[in-house]
């Protein structure tokens, strides 16, 4: 029976003292542990009828595979989705709790590094909201996203241990383990009169199945996130132990846990380490047998009726092994034949490209994944004997050298360019021949994605790209984040539902220069500012001028996307400050300044990016001639739940990457819908941002994605800015101090030394200040500043994660909605 007609206060007290023995006398921490274990019924409920009427129903199913999901914390977003803020809150209040506090004992879920993992999070968001028969699958890490620490200004990564007070939002499903294999040896044997190949793994670890409800909101639909945990065969080598030899009796489990131990914390850029691709197998090899298991117990054979039942998302090339994976349990298992395997698979699978920087797309050299998956290996093989076959015939009019030398370059297995001794399988290129579609995840991006990354591929299969510009669910990142922003867009527009149909913000834009609403859109803004404060006051204990611009940048930290770029107009900022007189400064915009985000622990450059914020921070924040007008923060350890709170605050927001290399940014768009002001480059989906928002409205600067190859041929003989010349003197001379340790972070931007300047700081530098004077300008006259604010959350309708999910559905998935009744 069911703990629904339980009074949520009374089913609180419940679990707390049947699940943790506590009576009464409850922290914050309790009142988190009891309100999320209550809320886990109602929600597994939920769950369960679901499933069971997909169960009987038996539609097409979209399988989300992602090496990340970057959830944050469940407990505010499982409430308000299922419609229960009002009950949770008032049984908490009866306890004495308040439920924004008892919400802040939760620890982030951080399986993901970012962009890239908060979007698949937000996509199952919207999934369960639209109704959609879908699954993400992923890796349950036991250590996330490292937590990061300041330590003298210096970034510090400490182990992310967020496992040890249980997970409420997970169910282990003890019927639900695979069987996962590696290296070993591929033979050919004789079966009846058909030749068989048996793949013998010298290594098998189990995968145990944890699912993670997701709960849609205004609807009884919650789908699922299926995570692995890699444990081993056996519980321990028992001759070993008997033996006495208790470390070799552990090893096994050692080795198997090690595989979902811990996220690489890379963002961008892969990690070519084995550990990485023995996770991606592991979890692809899992999650496909989990559904072809489930298609069996339907259809049994039934394999061509697969790609009716079942499409897979590929997120990057992470889970690309997947190609070969289905094809090999297809032909090895199942005993289909190459020709009917090699359409189901393709017809099964599509691949979303996430990154422009050739250099970042995945490919791993042939010897470590023969060694580690022999089987595919040679499967891989095959296909590209088939695709370089196929090729040499439809490219047969060109000549045959230029014919050979594109073979070359569209082979999924290549020469290493930097060492000819090795050969690569390129996992990108495995992804765009094994797949139906292929998509970038902005508009500009996609093009690259065309006429750049895959042109030789587009020019054959035209039809296969596409584009799905990005979104974010605007129940996490505006209802829910900003719930007194909600409330007065509630109000005005005299219907919630925008929340599902996020165009209704554009009946905001008849409000936009209405004073009256401005005024309240401008107390919503100032409480959200206070909030922030608190939080600077927590952290770094000091007061800021709450009446200040709040200028924001938080992403992870890279030089594509120029942090470095936004410091050196802080310090020219500051230095300005100091010229004037006290008079004057009177009159200049005051300026609060945040920067947050994590830096990939073995990325050196980074790491001083982060150092010089915080060097820079020290200086300025201190000056009492000038820190009541220009304040510069780093907020550490940058995650969904920081953000959450950041967001709502900001009013000038930075997306300032070197124009055609930020695929899209999401950041962008969790921004815009709070009402905050973009000052970027014409880069990522800021363009589309742009143009929804008109792009007057906008701050942009900089050159533009097709000047960039000439540029940096020319950098060399580029004249830099006197003021640009100045800072880097100011840098270089010890202004900050350390400067033995930002020598290199100088040299990288001079045009003489190694680096040259790859993302033309020196060359946006002018415009970017000059857009700066603008946004003072604008500051100061706070109606258009207003204005401007509302039409941003009235242009973000295009930016939710719905429409996207709508488009992938329709265009690439073929899925439809099926909705259980409540
Ligand atoms: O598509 C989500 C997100 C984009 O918004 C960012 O612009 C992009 O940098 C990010 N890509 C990655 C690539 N990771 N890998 N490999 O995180 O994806």
């Amino acid at each position: 029976e069911s703990t629904a007609l339980v009074p949520a206060p009374v089913d609180i007290a419940n679990k707390l003292r049947y699940l943790f023995g506590r009576n009464g006398d409850y922290t914050v921490a309790d009142a988190y542990q009891g309100t999320s274990w209550s809320v886990r019924e109602k929600l597994i409920d939920s769950f369960n009828k679901t499933h069971e009427h997909w169960k009987k129903e038996d539609p097409k199913f979209i399988y989300y595979l992602s090496a990340e999901f970057l959830m944050g914390r469940s407990l505010i977003n499982t409430v308000y989705n299922l419609g229960l803020e009002g009950e949770y809150a008032e049984a908490l209040n009866q306890l004495g709790y308040e439920m924004e506090k008892v919400a802040d004992a939760e620890r982030d879920a951080a399986l993901g590094n970012g962009g890239l993992g908060r979007l698949a999070a937000c996509f199952l968001d919207s999934i369960a909201t639209l109704d959609l028969p879908g699954w993400g699958y992923g890796i349950r890490y036991k250590y996330g996203m490292f937590k990061q620490a300041l330590k003298n200004g210096y970034q510090v990564e400490l182990p992310d241990i967020w496992l040890t007070k249980g997970n409420p939002w997970e169910l282990r499903r003890d019927d639900v383990k695979f069987e996962v294999g590696f290296g070993g040896r591929v033979e050919r044997r004789k079966q009846g009169n058909k030749e068989v190949t048996v793949w013998t793994p010298s290594e098998k670890v189990v995968a145990q199945a944890y699912d993670n409800p997701i709960p849609g909101f205004n609807t009884p639909t919650t789908s699922n996130l299926r995570l692995w945990d890699a444990v081993p065969l056996t519980e321990f080598d028992l001759s070993a132990f008997n033996a006495g030899d208790y470390d070799r009796a552990m090893l096994e489990r050692e080795r198997a846990e090690g595989i979902s131990a811990v996220l690489y914390p890379n963002d961008s850029t892969p990690e070519g380490k084995e550990l990485r691709l023995k996770q991606q197998y592991f979890f692809v090899c899992a999650s496909l047998q989990d559904v072809l298991s489930r298609f069996k117990a339907v259809h049994g054979n039934n394999f061509d009726l697969l790609p009716e039942k079942a499409c897979f998302q590929l997120n990057d090339t992470h889970p690309t092994i997947a190609v070969a994976e289905l094809m090999r349990l297809l032909l090895d298992v199942e005993g289909l034949d190459w020709d009917q395997v090699w359409t189901i698979t393709t017809k099964c699978l599509n691949y979303t490209n996430h990154t422009v920087m050739p250099e970042a797309l995945e490919k791993w050299p042939v010897k470590v994944m023969a060694k580690m998956l022999p089987r595919h290996m040679e499967i891989i093989e095959v296909i590209n004997e088939g695709w370089t076959k196929w090729l040499g015939g439809h490219l047969n009019d060109l000549a045959p050298e230029e014919r050979t030398k594109r073979i070359a370059a569209m082979s999924i297995i290549h020469e290493n360019p930097w060492n000819k001794e090795e050969m690569l399988v390129n996992m990108a290129y495995l992804a765009v021949v094994g797949s139906s579609a292929v998509n970038g995840v902005a508009a500009i991006h996609s093009n690259i994605v065309k006429d750049e990354i895959f042109n030789d591929f587009y020019q054959i299969f035209p039809s296969k790209f596409q584009n799905k510009t990005n979104g974010v669910t605007p129940r996490r990142w505006l209802a829910w984040c900003n719930p007194e922003l909600a409330s007065l867009i509630t109000g005005t527009l005299g219907t919630s539902e925008w929340i599902n149909d996020t165009e209704k913000l554009a009946g905001l834009r008849a409000y936009a220069s209405d004073k009256a609403f401005q005024a309240k859109w401008a107390a919503v803004k100032k409480a959200k500012k206070a909030k922030l404060a608190e939080l600077i006051k927590k952290v770094h204990g000091d007061e800021v001028n709450q009446n200040a611009l709040f200028d924001i940048q938080i992403k992870r930290i890279h030089e594509y996307k120029r942090q470095y770029l936004n410091v050196l107009s802080i310090i020219w900022r500051y230095k300005q400050l100091k010229k004037m007189s006290p008079e004057e400064r009177k009159k200049a915009v005051a300026r609060v300044c945040v920067i947050g985000g994590k830096a990939a622990s073995a990325y050196d450059m980074a790491k001083r990016i982060i150092r010089l914020v915080t060097a820079v921070g020290d200086v300025i924040n201190k000056d009492p001639e000038t820190k009541e007008y220009l304040r510069l923060y780093f907020l550490p350890d940058y995650n969904v739940s920081l953000a959450e709170t950041i967001i709502p605050a900001a009013e000038l927001s930075q997306h300032i990457s070197t124009a055609g290399t930020e695929a899209s940014g999401t950041s962008n768009m969790k921004f815009q819908m709070n009402g905050c002001l973009i000052i970027g480059t014409w880069d990522g989906a800021n363009i589309e941002i742009a143009e929804e928002t008109g792009i007057d409205n906008v701050f942009v600067f900089g050159v533009r994605a097709e000047e960039i190859t000439q540029l940096r041929k020319e950098r060399k003989n580029f004249k830099t800015d006197p003021r640009w010349d100045e800072l880097m003197r100011d840098i270089e001379g010890g202004m900050f101090g350390d400067k033995d340790y930002f020598k290199p972070l100088v040299d990288s931007v001079n045009n003489m030394k190694v680096g040259n300047d790859w993302f033309l700081l020196a060359n946006d530098f002018a415009s970017y200040l000059k857009a700066q004077e603008d946004v003072d300008a604008c500051y100061k006259d706070q109606s258009e500043w207003l204005r401007r604010s509302i039409m941003y959350t009235a242009g973000s309708g295009k930016f939710s994660s719905d429409r996207t999910i709508r488009e992938y559905a329709e265009d690439i998935w073929h899925v439809t909605p099926s909705r259980p009744t409540a």
